[in-house]
């Protein structure tokens, strides 16, 4: 990779470790999608070096929701590490973020590596168990705000993730309520249908774009398929909670201050 691609990636990184927000990357020159993915490629493996471990990917973008409140329209995928799962139940200190978001999830656990064009039953092959997620957002650019290479470069904006119990699919995957609460009550409703139409769509989504990036999905990995909603800002002293019919529901609580 050029020099200016691993200069940037150590741009981005370092905003997402001293929490201090950088401008769009992409006001200074022009940056295809390609590049944007070489930096976030380049940007993980920093972590990687410090000892992070892979243990998924994320999809962005995969509701109409979630696009129009970003304004960015294509799917995007970024990269999750052991260090940003939070225990269920478990707490976000807001002091580690600049300005995060959550978002209500429904995450898939890989029974087998996957990669390339699949229909939604070969995805479906692939899932061990699904469960409720959040996740939490926070884009290092400030105010939030991003073109598409912007947030591929910034590992999709990916923060922290938190899993509810994992069980068994569901007979229809598509047609589940997400509803999630601030203190008990329901700040964001949504379908699962809003992912791509099914979040299987999502999966399959994400084995395609890994693979043009020449990476495999693996065993054991897990997948968010994308929120099915817009995101909420967070504050100290909530607790978020993401309630999935059929599915059950996955909880944080917020400390620091703001
Ligand atoms: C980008 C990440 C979008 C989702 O679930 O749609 C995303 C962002 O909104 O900052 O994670
Ligand atoms: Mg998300």
């Amino acid at each position: 990779m050029n020099g200016e691609l691993e200069g940037l990636a150590t741009v981005v990184d370092a905003a997402a470790r001293s929490h201090c927000a950088i401008e769009q990357l992409s006001i200074r020159r022009d940056l295809s999608v390609a590049d944007a993915y070489a930096i976030q490629h380049a940007a993980i493996q920093r972590r990687i070096d410090r000892g992070e471990m892979p243990v998924g990917v994320k999809l962005g973008f995969t509701s109409r929701e979630k696009a129009l409140q970003m304004g960015v329209h294509d799917v995007i995928l970024g990269h999750l590490t052991d260090a940003m799962r939070l225990a269920d139940g478990g707490r976000l200190e807001l002091a580690a973020y600049i300005h995060p978001r959550i978002e209500p999830e429904i995450a898939f656990l890989l029974n087998r590596p996957l990669r390339g064009q699949l229909s939604e039953i070969e995805a479906l092959a692939a899932v061990a168990a699904v469960a409720p997620a959040l996740e939490v957002i926070d884009s290092r650019y400030r105010d939030f705000k991003f073109a598409l290479s912007d947030v591929i470069a910034d590992n999709s904006s990916a923060a922290a993730f938190v899993i509810g119990p994992w069980m068994p699919p569901p007979l229809d995957l598509s047609d589940l309520a997400m509803a999630m609460e601030f203190d008990g009550q329901v700040v964001r409703a949504g379908v699962s249908s809003a992912i791509l139409g099914h979040p299987l769509k999502a999966l399959a989504a994400a084995a395609r774009i890994a693979d043009g990036l020449g990476e495999t999905l693996e065993e054991g990995w897990i997948v968010m398929a994308g929120a099915a909603t817009a995101a909420e800002p967070l504050r100290p002293g909530l607790t978020v909670r993401n309630v999935v019919s059929q599915l059950g529901s996955v909880s944080i609580r917020v400390g620091g201050a703001a």
